[in-house]
């Protein structure tokens, strides 16, 4: 098992436990009767995956299998394939681009793990010249943060005062990343609650401003979700959607929750991307999305 698949499963383990146990404890017999199926009904809802999602794959899954024997591992197994196929149209490669620079924005809500996935996403390049824009001019740590991910990987970070205006920064940090020839620039933005409008209306002028120096930029704008959140982060789309053209998603936290089956949720109702799921606060503990991979170690069957 590579390193990733290990940390995916037990990263996802808090997940995998109350499905998989629940799963094991309805099915100590072999039959499957309808109170068994509302049984596992109400498992895959506790995940976070949403009541359609999960009424559909029990619908799908009871079909032809109603009082016939099944083992606990042919559920999982079919199990996770349905969760699977709903899972794949969002399993798409990050593709970088060959725009000079290429300009990512990072968006989100507070502490959903933006300036730590740009920290992770920056490894991933290491034959890029990259630059870090400190476009959080809010919180008082955050520019120290990205300086830090900064020196990890040994990339310069453009920064202003605390309390500049976060605009006029990234309108100064995308000029200098031009003269300065990178192949990447990272946009670190501050968390906005998806339903503060002001702070909503910034990074929607943050866009206007980025365009005025690249004007097809910026090339991806990445919404980062907690996934301990739960089903609030499908409201965080929609709201980051309405007001910046958001590309793909990037889903952290997956360790610190029992609720993994929120990715479910967000896949049915988004066909966004999920470029990269985060499962720790290390360099490493970010990597792409793999449907069969999640669903196998969201069922506990990896
Ligand atoms: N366990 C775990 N912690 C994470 C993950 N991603 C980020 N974190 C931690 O979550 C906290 C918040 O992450 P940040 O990167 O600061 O989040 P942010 O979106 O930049 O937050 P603001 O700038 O406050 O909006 C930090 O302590 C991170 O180390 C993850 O995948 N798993
Ligand atoms: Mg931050």
């Amino acid at each position: 098992m590579t390193n990733w698949l290990q940390k995916l499963k037990s990263g996802l383990s808090r997940s995998s436990q109350n499905l998989s146990l629940g799963i094991s404890e309805i099915f100590t017999s072999a039959k499957l009767s309808p109170e068994k199926l509302e049984e596992l009904e109400e498992i895959l809802i506790c995940s976070d995956m949403g009541a359609t999602n999960a009424s559909k794959i029990i619908k799908d899954f009871g079909q032809n299998r109603l009082h016939k024997e099944i083992t606990e591992t042919e559920i999982k197994t079919e199990l996770a394939n349905k969760i699977a196929a709903i899972l794949k149209p969002c399993e798409q490669p990050f593709v970088l681009g060959t725009h000079q620079p290429t300009v990512i924005l990072m968006v989100g809500v507070n502490g959903a793990g933006k300036t730590t996935t740009i920290g992770k996403l920056a490894a991933k390049f290491p034959n890029k010249k990259i630059s870090f824009i400190a476009g959080d001019t809010f919180r008082a740590a955050a520019v120290e943060q990205l300086d830090v991910w900064g020196q990890r990987n040994n990339i310069r970070v453009y920064k202003g005062q605390h309390g500049c205006d976060a605009a006029g920064l990234c309108f100064d940090g995308l000029k200098e990343a031009l003269r300065q020839k990178d192949n990447i620039v990272f946009i670190d933005t501050a968390g906005r609650l998806e339903n503060k409008i002001g702070l909503m209306d910034e990074l929607k002028k943050i866009t206007k401003v980025i365009k005025k120096i690249i004007p097809e930029a910026p090339h991806h704008t990445l919404l980062c979700l907690d996934a301990t959140t739960g089903q609030n982060a499908l409201n965080q789309v929609k709201a980051f959607k309405d007001m910046v053209q958001v590309n793909g998603l990037i889903i952290n936290k997956l360790d610190g929750t029992a609720k993994g089956g929120i990715v479910v949720a967000l896949a049915s109702e988004n066909p966004l991307p999920i470029y990269y799921i985060g499962i720790g606060e290390g360099i490493d503990d970010l990597d792409t999305f793999n449907a069969h991979d999640f669903s196998l170690n969201l069922i506990g069957l990896a």
